[in-house]
């Protein structure tokens, strides 16, 4: 049977600079849910990359003293590595510099001129460079930029407009009758009240004030507004063509979930859905817009000083401990906070105490009472159904959070396996039952705990790969994907264990502070 397809993207990030922990937050979260569908059945695609255009990159290649080009490669790369070191295992990195990009977002801005959807004008307005907005002067908030904070300028310029007001009822029909297509649901009303309802206002969708953009083929002092040519990364770089789609295109398209931040989803259910209908294709099934990652209760911004990077938290914990970190504290619609006390709090407690010890007893426990091979059930008790329980509805909850997005939850409810291990082995104190010489008892002790650790790594490894990896190593087991956990019980007796060695290594967080801080 052919599997059914799972198209998920991430927003493109800006190559204006390194990408924070913020923005990385999104990509091992696209991740998560990428991971955890391939390992539900489904053919994924995953499809990730940069922004490269703009007159904010073209300000800063001036500023380095380089070309635009060299500039925007040598920040892609970086953003490349930054995900690649992060384990995300998305199926394409796009550029909008990409050639083949570049010729689709002429062809398109050509189709819908042709239309009648695009004509030319002129724009005056007030201009946030760093955001590469416009806004009104509603919008602004204390006379500056409602999203960066920055000054506004007054421009003006002989431009293109997309007939944005044109579609406006269609949108507002079409979100009211689609009560999932924004996600979270404040997202939705808001984006109804405050922009679509208010009056749709025809959108400038090119400049001539800076050139480092993609030309409007038929006048090419023209270059087409970033935010034109970046959303439509999502179909171009599948096989999208005004002409004549690819079969790729016909498979993939729509998208089933476009992960954004929370600060586009503007752009992303007003600007896009009209592109696309105007295009004559089909809208994404959702867009979800996550909460933003915070560090102090601050926003983290490059210009602010107070950019964390991920790459430098790997060094410093380890790639899923940042994996970890992020996925856990930010709940699907609320804010989350980011300073190396909770990191290494949330690393002590969960991973190191919860998680690691959990599976370095248990090895340790089997190695010493049965030569470090897999017992077969002996004697059950009642505790045992309560322990193989937990697991069991763990695993569909997990299922059901990363169905609905809740991630955070998703991660929570696999520790919740670990953490019945750990009190099972409270309950059960296997060191009395050897002592006692209670073997039979005590097979089924470690037998069990051995499973639990099993299914726990199998769903965990959606989350953070390399420790369901090591796991998987320290167990000597194959049975890794999801139909070795459809039933309690599938880890063989009889296989022996490799040695234990430590998932996490608890930190002194005093001692560690100290001499970060040096
Ligand atoms: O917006 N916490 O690129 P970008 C969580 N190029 N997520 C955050 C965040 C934070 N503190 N700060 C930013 C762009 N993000 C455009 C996208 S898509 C067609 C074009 C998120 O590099 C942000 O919301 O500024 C966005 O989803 C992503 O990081 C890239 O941001």
């Amino acid at each position: 049977m052919e599997k059914e397809k799972y198209y998920i993207s991430t927003a493109i990030a800006y190559t204006s600079g390194k990408p924070h922990i913020g923005n990385t937050y999104e990509i091992i979260l696209a991740d998560a849910i990428a991971r955890y569908k391939r390992a539900l059945g489904y053919d994924v695609y995953f499809q990730t990359g940069t922004d490269e255009h703009g007159e904010k990159i073209e300000l800063k290649a001036k500023e380095a003293g380089i070309t635009p080009q060299e500039y925007v490669d040598k920040v892609a790369s970086d953003i490349k590595r930054i995900w690649d070191k992060m384990n995300t295992s998305y199926d394409r990195f796009v550029r909008t510099t990409d050639p083949k990009h570049e010729k689709q977002v002429q062809k398109i801005f050509k189709k819908m001129y042709d239309k009648g959807d695009i004509y030319k004008g002129e724009y005056k307005g007030l201009y946030c460079t760093p955001c590469e907005s416009f806004w009104t002067e509603s919008q602004l908030v204390d006379g500056k930029c409602p999203d960066c904070g920055r000054e506004v300028k007054i421009a003006s310029e002989e431009a293109y407009f997309f007939k944005l007001s044109k579609y406006q009822d269609r949108l507002v029909e079409y979100i009211e009758s689609h009560p999932d297509f924004i996600q979270p649901e404040s997202r939705k009303n808001e984006m109804l009240n405050n922009f679509i309802k208010p009056g749709l206002q025809d959108l400038c969708v090119s400049r001539t004030s800076f050139t480092w953009g993609i030309p409007v083929d038929f006048d090419s002092k023209h270059v087409v507004y970033v935010w034109l040519d970046a959303l439509t990364n999502y179909i171009t770089n599948i096989g999208f063509d005004v002409d004549n789609p690819t079969d790729e295109f016909k498979k993939y398209w729509p998208a089933d979930l476009h992960l954004i931040g929370k600060d586009i989803i503007r752009f992303h259910t007003i600007y896009w859905p009209c592109f696309l209908w105007s295009l004559d294709v089909d809208l994404p099934k959702q867009v979800f817009g996550h909460p933003w990652l915070l560090t102090n209760n601050d926003k983290i911004g490059k210009s602010r000083g107070n950019a964390i990077y991920a790459d430098d938290l790997a060094d410093l914990f380890g790639v899923d401990a940042v994996r970890y970190y992020v996925l856990h504290e930010i709940p699907f619609a609320n804010d989350g906070n980011l300073t190396y006390d909770l990191l290494i709090e949330r690393y002590n407690s969960d991973l190191a105490n919860i998680l690691g010890n959990l599976v370095n007893r248990t090895i340790s426990m089997a190695k010493k009472y049965f030569n470090g091979i897999v017992p077969s059930i002996g004697v059950k008790e009642d505790i045992d159904a309560d322990l193989i329980n937990t697991v069991t509805s763990a695993i569909t909850k997990t299922t059901e959070d990363m169905n609905n997005l809740r991630v955070a939850d998703a991660i929570d409810s696999v520790f919740e396996i670990f953490r019945r291990s750990n009190k099972y082995i409270d309950e059960t104190t296997p060191w009395t039952l050897a002592k006692e010489e209670n073997t039979e008892r005590l097979q089924t002790v470690i037998y069990n705990l051995l499973e639990a650790i099993r299914i726990g790594a199998v769903l965990l490894h959606s989350f953070l790969p390399e420790t369901a990896e090591k796991i998987f190593a320290q167990l000597n087991t194959d049975l890794t994907d999801f139909s070795s956990i459809e039933t309690f019980g599938k880890l063989e007796s009889g296989k022996e264990l490799n040695d234990p060695s430590p998932l996490f290594v608890r930190i002194d967080k005093e001692a560690f502070l100290k001499e970060l801080s040096q």
